[in-house]
């Protein structure tokens, strides 16, 4: 069986940033207490992505973070991350659950309950829903309503994690839905101080059950 917690699940984004002050943000969101970690890197070639990942990895292995790659089965693979995240326009659910194996956890992005029961009938381990905000981060991405999220909590047993915009003013939201967790990028990506800022967001969701 597949180990990990998708309760409080940070996706990276290094625009803007130096390598070092990337890996900096990294460990002190692990420090943190993140549960899971995607490194998401959209222009990067595929020999820079395998490189930055070895090095997250380097950092989410001390703190038995999981670390999942963001579009590329054949990064995680060469480099070892525990897992992949799959969008509905890259590799299909079932390919990679086939080329992966069964100890790699693999997540899909679903914005529908249609999209959600296919995505955990081809072996997807959890997926991502939403936005449920409008999101500062380049994604091309379509509000999804927190109706629509419950109804995909109801619809798969596997565990469904809130995506899109969410802070720590405004998760509130998401109070009462039965999510595993929350993913975000720029609460703690973009934050002054990333540790601060992923502990305070933590602490909120626990005071609204979320997760
Ligand atoms: N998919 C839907 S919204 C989003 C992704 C990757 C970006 C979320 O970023 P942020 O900064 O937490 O809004
Ligand atoms: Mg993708």
């Amino acid at each position: 069986m597949r180990k990990m917690d998708t309760t409080f699940y940070f996706i990276t984004d290094s625009t803007g940033f130096s390598e070092e002050e990337f890996l900096y943000r990294v460990e002190q969101a692990c420090e943190a207490g993140v549960t899971l970690l995607q490194l998401r890197e959209k222009n990067k070639s595929t020999r820079e992505y395998i490189s930055l990942a070895e090095k997250v990895h380097a950092v989410t292995k001390n703190y038995q973070v999981p670390l999942i790659l963001d579009d590329r089965l054949d990064v995680a693979l060469a480099m070892g991350a525990e897992g992949v995240h799959l969008g509905q326009s890259d590799m299909p659910i079932e390919t990679a659950r086939r080329l992966a194996g069964d100890d790699m956890i693999i997540g899909a992005t679903t914005k529908t309950v249609p999209q959600a029961m296919e995505a955990y009938e081809q072996g997807a381990d959890y997926l991502g829903v939403g936005a449920i905000y409008p999101t500062t981060t380049k994604v091309k991405t379509v509000l999804t309503s927190t109706d629509t999220l419950r109804d995909i909590c109801d619809a798969v047993p596997i565990p469904v994690n809130a995506i899109g915009g969410l802070n720590k003013d405004n998760i509130d939201i998401l109070a009462g839905i039965p999510i595993a967790g929350i993913c975000v990028v720029s609460a703690i990506m973009k934050a002054e101080n990333p540790k601060k800022a992923a502990e305070d967001l933590y602490q909120r969701m626990k005071e609204l059950g979320i997760g």
